[in-house]
């Protein structure tokens, strides 16, 4: 990966990566006072890549998996249910049942469960291509889950059925503590290709160019109803889920030199420092609104 300069960005999609950044660093400062039960999978370095995605994919159906929040919040905008779903306070996406892992409302869909969503979008796709629809399916994934099974079975179903399934890896080379390159033998690209789906790949961390390398593909699936799998490297700056990472500080030094947000910030300084103070308001708002709310009633189950 390479750390060029990055392109502008206009204001809202600047708002909506930094809305992710802030919102899963007070989620860690929630975490550390008690407010926050379980675990959470933080996508610290990875919020351009929903953030682009999310213009393109407008109505359609998005699964999304453990690494979810900056996905429900690039497609969805919605800080408030989210924060509550994960606190067990009134109002949230799935009143406490789900949680940060398994968020289910109007065309989004997240699980914990690794390689679980494909075949499920698999019989959405189906579903939108018997019903007339040229609405498609996408569905995040990382590097890891291609060592599940239902993964190849999805794509074989997908390639046969022509199913309208766009596929997102984010490509962070690493699973929990494992390193890509300690499981993963081939590519993804060769595995995808084995399908006869088209695959393309990625190693670019500035949102625009995130985007405009997608819209083809995104278009085409929409136009043909045929998969495709979209391969975007990034990188991982938190650990897995807490106080869990195995790399070490040298590795996670040059991993931060990476971060699309820290190099924005130092080329264009203005622009960053009033949107980073509208987010953090905002995520401040949020917090106190949420906080404020009451448990769910009647506890969570
Ligand atoms: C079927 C299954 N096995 C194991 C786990 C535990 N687990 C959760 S996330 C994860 C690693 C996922 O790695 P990757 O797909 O690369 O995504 P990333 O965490 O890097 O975003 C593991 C092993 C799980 N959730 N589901």
């Amino acid at each position: 990966m390479t750390a060029v300069a990055p392109s502008p960005l206009g204001d809202a999609d600047l708002d909506a990566g930094l809305l992710i950044r802030r919102f899963e660093e007070e989620l860690l400062r929630l975490y550390a006072d008690g407010h926050l039960a379980g675990t959470t999978h933080t996508c610290l370095g990875q919020e351009h890549i929903p953030v682009a995605l999310a213009p393109l994919l407008t109505g359609d159906f998005v699964f999304s998996n453990h690494r979810g929040h900056g996905h429900y919040l690039a497609h969805r905008a919605d800080p408030h249910g989210l924060l509550a779903e994960l606190l067990g306070r009134d109002g949230g996406v799935c009143r406490g049942h789900g949680g940060s892992q398994h968020l289910r409302r109007d065309g989004f869909l997240s699980t914990g469960v690794q390689g679980e969503s494909l075949p499920a979008a698999v019989g959405v796709g189906l579903h939108l291509n018997r019903t007339g629809q040229d609405r498609i399916v996408a569905a995040y994934v990382g590097d890891g889950t291609w060592g599940e099974g239902a993964v190849y079975e999805a794509l074989n179903m997908a390639a046969l059925w022509r199913v309208p399934l766009l596929v997102v890896v984010e490509h962070n080379r690493i699973a929990q503590s494992t390193p890509t390159t300690a499981q993963l033998a081939g590519t993804i690209a060769g595995r995808v290709a084995g399908f006869g789906i088209t695959v393309s790949e990625s190693d670019s961390l500035d949102l625009n160019e995130v985007r405009a390398g997608a819209a083809p593909h995104v278009a085409r699936v929409r136009a043909t109803r045929q998969p495709h799998v979209l391969v975007q490297h990034t990188v991982r700056l938190g650990p897995h889920s807490k106080g869990d990472d195995s790399r070490d500080a040298d590795e996670l030094r040059e991993l931060r030199r990476l971060d699309w947000l820290e190099r924005y910030a130092t080329a264009y300084p203005e622009q960053f420092s009033a949107a980073d103070a509208r987010a953090r308001r905002r995520v401040a708002d949020v917090s106190a609104e949420v906080l404020s709310r009451p448990l769910v009633s009647g506890g969570v189950g």
